[in-house]
C-alpha cells in the first residue's frame, strides 16, 4: 500500500496526477476497511440492511433508518439532512421499492463524506512541499504516537525520507514510545529530555529534515499538560514557532480521533480545530466500535476530510480512507 507519492522514474511531476491506488492496493484497501467496520456491520449499522430487507418499504421505516443513525453515532442533525435528501430524491425520481431507496442512501452517504475532500492532501500530491511539516494532534490516548508510527513506517516503505519529532515532551513515556518507533522503523527521531519546551522540539525537528533533506517530518505532540499550561495555546506556540523556518507549515496538521469515544469526541475535535487549523481526521479504533456512523458526523458537522482510518495495533493496521468502501462495508 502506497501512502507517499512516488514519482516515477524520469517523470516529470507536472505530468502525473494525485496518487492512484493500483488494483492491488484497491483490494487491500476494500478488506482493510472491511475488518476496520466488521463491529459496526455486526452492530447498529448493520440493522440498516435488515431494514432494507423488508419486502415493503413503507413510511414508518424513515423513522426507523434515522434510529439507527443516530443509535450509530451519526448525530441527530446529519441524519436528518442525509434522510431529507433521499427521501427527496426517492419523491422526485419514483423510487418506492427497497433497494432503490438504499441505492439512493448509498450515493448521500457517499456524498457526505466527500464533501469536505476539496484538495488531496500533500503526501498524495506529485510534488509535494519538502520537507511536509505534518502536526499530529488529539486527546491522551486517542492513538496519535500509534498512528505516527504507521504513517512513518508506510512513508518510509514508500521511499520517503522521514524525520519523526517528539513534541509531546509531557511524559517520559511518551518520547521512548516513540523512540521505539523510530528505531524499530529505522528513521531520525528528533528528541529532548521529558519537560522540555515542545515548541523547541518541534523547531529541531524541522531543522534537521531541512539540513537532511528529508521528504517529511511528523511532529507528536501532548493530549494534555501540567494544569497551568493551556493545551490549544502550547499547540499554536508549536505551530507558530515551525512557520519560523517554513512559513507555509504545518502543510497539514492531523487530528486524531479514537472513534470508540463517539459524539464527545467531537466536542474535542471543535476545541482542536479552533486553536490550530485542522486539515484531516485519522479515525483511530474503528475496529472497536459498532458506532462506526460518527465518520459522518465528522465529514458533516466538522466539515474535514478523514484521510485514514486506524484499523487494529499493529504497525500495517492503518489504511487510506475511501468513502466509497466505507459505506459499501456498513450497507453491503
Ligand atoms: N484497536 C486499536 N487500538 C489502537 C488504534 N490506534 C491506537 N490504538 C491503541 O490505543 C492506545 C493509545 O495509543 P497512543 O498512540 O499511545 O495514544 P496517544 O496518547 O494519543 O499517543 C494504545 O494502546 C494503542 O495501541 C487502532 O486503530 N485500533
Ligand atoms: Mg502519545
Amino acid at each position: 500500500m502506497r501512502f507517499w507519492r512516488r514519482k516515477p522514474e524520469g517523470t516529470d511531476a507536472s505530468q502525473v496526477g494525485v496518487l492512484e491506488l493500483t488494483a492491488e492496493e484497491r483490494r487491500e484497501v476494500h478488506e482493510q476497511t472491511e475488518r476496520a467496520t466488521d463491529r459496526s456491520r455486526r452492530g447498529i449499522l448493520g440493522r440498516l440492511a435488515e431494514v432494507f430487507a423488508r419486502p415493503q418499504f413503507d413510511e414508518s421505516l424513515w423513522d426507523e433508518l434515522e434510529e439507527i443513525l443516530i443509535l450509530a453515532d451519526t448525530g441527530a442533525a446529519t441524519a436528518g439532512e442525509l434522510l431529507a435528501r433521499v427521501r427527496q430524491r426517492a419523491k422526485a425520481e419514483g423510487v418506492r421499492d427497497a433497494a432503490g431507496v438504499r441505492e439512493l442512501l448509498r450515493q448521500e452517504m457517499v456524498a457526505v463524506l466527500e464533501a469536505p475532500a476539496r484538495r488531496p492532501p500533500a503526501w498524495a500530491l506529485p510534488d509535494p512541499p519538502s520537507p511536509l511539516v505534518i502536526l499530529v494532534v488529539g486527546v491522551n490516548g486517542s492513538g496519535k504516537t500509534t498512528t505516527i508510527g504507521k504513517l512513518a513506517q508506510a512513508f518510509r516503505r514508500d521511499g520517503a525520507k522521514v524525520v519523526l519529532g517528539a513534541a509531546d515532551t509531557f511524559r517520559a513515556a511518551a518520547i521512548d514510545q516513540l523512540r521505539v518507533w523510530a528505531e524499530r522503523i529505522g528513521v531520525r527521531l528528533v528528541a529532548q529530555q521529558p519537560g522540555s519546551d515542545p515548541g523547541a522540539v518541534a523547531y529541531d525537528a524541522v531543522a534537521a529534515a531541512e539540513a537532511e533533506a528529508a521528504d517529511v517530518v511528523i511532529i507528536d505532540t501532548a493530549g494534555r499538560l501540567h494544569t497551568k499550561t493551556n493545551l490549544m495555546e502550547e499547540l499554536r506556540k508549536v505551530a507558530r514557532v515551525v512557520q519560523r523556518r517554513i512559513p507555509e507549515a504545518p502543510h497539514e496538521v492531523l487530528l486524531v480521533l479514537d472513534a470508540t469515544t463517539g459524539q464527545n469526541g467531537l466536542a474535542q475535535a471543535r476545541t482542536f480545530t479552533e486553536a490550530v487549523g485542522v486539515t484531516g481526521i485519522v479515525l483511530t479504533k474503528l475496529d472497536g466500535t459498532a458506532k462506526g456512523g460518527i465518520a459522518f458526523a465528522i465529514a458533516h458537522d466538522l466539515g474535514l476530510p478523514v484521510r485514514f482510518i486506524g484499523t487494529g495495533e499493529r504497525a500495517d493496521d492503518l489504511a487510506p480512507f475511501d468513502a466509497r468502501e466505507f459505506v459499501g462495508a456498513i450497507l453491503p
